[in-house]
């Protein structure tokens, strides 16, 4: 299940060398256009000629969320405005949006880009896909919309919210993809069975699911009650929205499109490229965008790379399942806690809903974790005994995972906050 056989299997000699040739060119385009870039290059005293090989990549400076801002709103865009025909923003928790612009050019490659994942996610011209992804400017709904329309898939543009509606629309117009974050995903399964409607009603086959990070334990709950193949899709606004990697049929790793972006892990800490196979934050460099080019962009996603061959035969290399940001790492009493962590322990012991929460505090000069779980009806419905059964359970799993000692609150079926987007899964009282 190619789009494009031709680029997602090339061989990679003939792959370098074109990615050596487009890189070349966007170190020129943001040199001589983006007085942050010229600056920067300036001061370590390089100038574009000076990349001769894909190696030479590592002497060029990151870029940082910072830097975005710093330059809000239009500050890093490489082509004139009469150029650009569209933007989006990233949300942010805090202040100004991160401002991304694209050319139409970006739009065509990006739609290229996005056909390509969705092919490779089980969307096919015949297919009815369902887009609950946010439309606005979140790059979620328009991204996956452009690259559906390409492919010539019947589109339902829904975007996010309206959970009832999403199923009845999913059952009437016979859906058989369904593309929103994995925690929506739960939500409208959940929201299925409290309607009454069976899964036989549904044509429901695949479901292309991303912009947040979610365990394999989630994807098999996910796959098990929608009965779907649930594939993951990896991007970011900075680098071009949606579509940056996805999984092919193997599930196995996401191939990163990497004739339109080098990817790079290195050490959070010390800013050193590790070599393939360790885990560490990825890095971008775009090669063709136009409009927004980011040069070894700091995304703040750990992951691994490898170029291990894939039995799908695609050539490009492929990144492990992002297990978090180094920004969502919480530090417990010294020890690093991932929430992706927790997700796999809770959803190892059965009882449980895929719904939980870190709250974090601090008693005295001590910090606490406690993890509120949502108890299944049935559980719920239980002797107390059967209940405190279930929390020592999952103590014990969450405990010998982390390392550290937790508290655990089983609270009732249905009361944790649902997400009809990104999921927001950590309560950090200390800053307040
Ligand atoms: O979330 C783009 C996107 C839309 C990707 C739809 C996939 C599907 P941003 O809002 O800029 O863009 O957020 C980017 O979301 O740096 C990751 O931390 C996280 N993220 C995105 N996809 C995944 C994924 C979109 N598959 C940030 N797994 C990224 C884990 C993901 N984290």
């Amino acid at each position: 299940m190619y789009w494009n056989q031709h680029r997602e299997c090339l061989p990679r000699e003939q792959l370098e060398e074109m990615q050596l040739a487009r890189l070349k060119k966007v170190v020129e385009r943001v040199y001589y256009n983006v007085p942050f870039y010229r600056q920067k290059f300036q001061e370590r005293g390089l100038e574009p000629s000076d990349i001769k090989s894909l190696a030479d990549l590592k002497n060029l400076p990151f870029t940082t969320k910072q830097d975005l801002r710093d330059n809000y709103p239009f500050g890093m865009f490489a082509a004139p405005m009469s150029e650009i025909v569209r933007v989006h923003a990233s949300s942010g928790t805090t202040g100004k949006p991160t401002v991304v612009g694209y050319t139409r050019t970006d739009l065509n490659n990006w739609a290229e880009i996005m056909a390509r994942s969705l092919t490779s996610g089980g969307t096919t011209k015949d297919s009815v896909i369902q887009i609950a992804f946010g439309y606005g400017l979140f790059t979620g709904g328009f991204g996956v919309h452009y690259g559906a329309e390409r492919i010539g898939a019947l589109v339902i543009p829904i975007s996010g919210g309206n959970t009832e509606r999403q199923i009845m629309i999913m059952k009437d117009f016979g859906t058989t993809v369904l593309a929103c974050t994995p925690s929506y995903a739960i939500y409208l399964a959940e929201t299925l069975e409290k309607m009454g409607i069976d899964r036989s009603e549904l044509k429901l086959k695949y479901g292309i699911f991303g912009a947040e990070p979610w365990s394999e334990k989630m994807r098999e709950e996910i796959e098990k009650r929608l009965n779907i193949t649930a594939i993951d899709i990896y991007g970011l606004s900075e680098v071009i929205g949606p579509g940056v990697a996805i999984e092919c049929q193997e599930k196995k790793g996401l191939h990163i499109f990497e004739d339109h972006f080098i990817p790079e892990i290195i050490d959070p800490v010390t800013g050193e490229v590790l070599p393939e196979g360790e885990k560490g934050e990825l890095v971008f460099t775009t090669l063709t965008k136009e409009a927004f080019p980011v040069i070894r962009y700091r995304t703040r996603d750990l992951s691994v790379l490898t170029r291990k061959p894939c039995p799908c035969g695609r050539t490009h290399i492929k990144m492990a399942k992002v297990f978090g940001r180094t920004d969502d790492m919480l530090i417990i009493r010294g020890v690093n806690v991932f929430p992706s962590q927790v997700e796999t322990a809770i959803l190892e012991v059965a009882g449980v809903e895929p719904h939980y929460l870190l709250v974090v505090d601090r008693v005295g000069s001590l910090d606490e974790l406690e993890i509120q779980v949502e108890v299944s009806p049935r559980m719920f419905s239980d002797q107390v005994k059967g209940l405190e059964d279930l929390e020592r359970k999952i103590k014990h799993r969450v405990e010998s995972i982390l390392g550290i000692s937790v508290r655990i609150r089983l609270v009732e079926p249905n009361t944790l906050p649902r997400s009809e987007g990104k999921a927001c899964r950590i309560f950090d009282r200390r800053n307040i």
